[in-house]
């Protein structure tokens, strides 16, 4: 098969942590998502879960539906779309990817708040660190609406302890007296239907969308084949029946590319 990304963007990922893929889906996918998720985000199916009520304080961080891809064909369609997979492999250097969750990441406009600085690894029930996300904007995004910023090189400081997302700790405060406490963030705009993808331990953040429109992401959780389960509770396990050190599979959980 043919490369979906560049040795370039690889070596960038692999360095920082983070790259940037433009024109991931073209302006006609682009157009199809953008309504898809417009209907997934009304849906009231049971099978994809929203993780807060309008009106609660998370909400305003993210309108966040987990699992989309079970309730719209649509969604499923790009959310278990080989090309975006293929691209998680060659970043990630693994010899397959397997998907774990999308979900859609919607900022809402007027009373948001910002995504505070991060890793996601800590939320994951995987005891290892090679799960990436692919974050797929169906609008244009900058720092105006809550764009993504990185801090490179910070997947290799390790797991750190989760960042409660509604009332944050200063991530800084973990690294202190390393390079990684002052380091500068590399603020990354994209034009819809481009992507970045960033490994699950590196530093990232958000800022409130201030514009008058939702800020649409479809982000797409992969992980290495062969991951395995350390015990924590998570929608995307539970109830699979795994044992801690279980490699991480299940129908819900497919091989997307190998
Ligand atoms: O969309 C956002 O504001 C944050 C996204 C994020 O934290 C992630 O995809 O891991």
């Amino acid at each position: 098969m043919t490369h979906v990304v560049t040795q370039e963007q690889i070596e960038f990922y692999q360095k920082n942590g983070f790259v940037k893929v433009d024109n991931i889906l073209s302006q006609e996918e682009v157009a199809e998502l953008a309504e898809a998720m417009e209907e997934v985000m009304v849906d009231r199916s049971q099978l994809s879960i929203a993780t807060d009520v309008s009106t609660g304080a998370y909400y305003k961080v993210l309108n966040q539906k987990v699992n989309v891809w079970r309730d719209h064909g649509i969604m499923a369609k790009y959310s278990l779309h080989n090309r975006i997979a293929q691209a998680a492999k060659e970043l990630s250097g693994a010899s397959g990817i397997r998907l774990f969750h999308d979900h859609a990441l919607w900022k809402m406009p007027h009373d948001s708040k910002p995504t505070p600085w991060h890793q996601d690894l800590p939320y994951w029930p995987m005891n290892e660190p090679g799960a990436l996300s692919a974050w797929i904007t169906v609008d244009d995004v900058d720092e105006r609406n809550g764009c993504m910023m990185f801090i490179p090189g910070s997947h290799k400081v390790g797991k750190l302890s989760g960042i409660d997302l509604v009332n944050p700790q200063n991530i800084f405060d973990y690294v202190s007296g390393t390079e990684l406490e002052n380091a500068k963030p590399v603020v990354v705009p994209l034009k819809k239907g481009s992507c970045t993808f960033h490994h699950g331990q590196t530093f990232h953040y958000a800022h409130s969308n201030q514009s008058d429109r939702p800020r649409r992401v479809l982000a797409i959780i992969y992980m290495p084949d062969g991951t395995t389960y350390n015990g924590k509770n998570h929608i995307a396990t539970d109830g699979l029946g795994l044992e801690v050190n279980d490699k991480i599979r299940a129908g819900t959980l497919p091989l997307l590319a190998k």
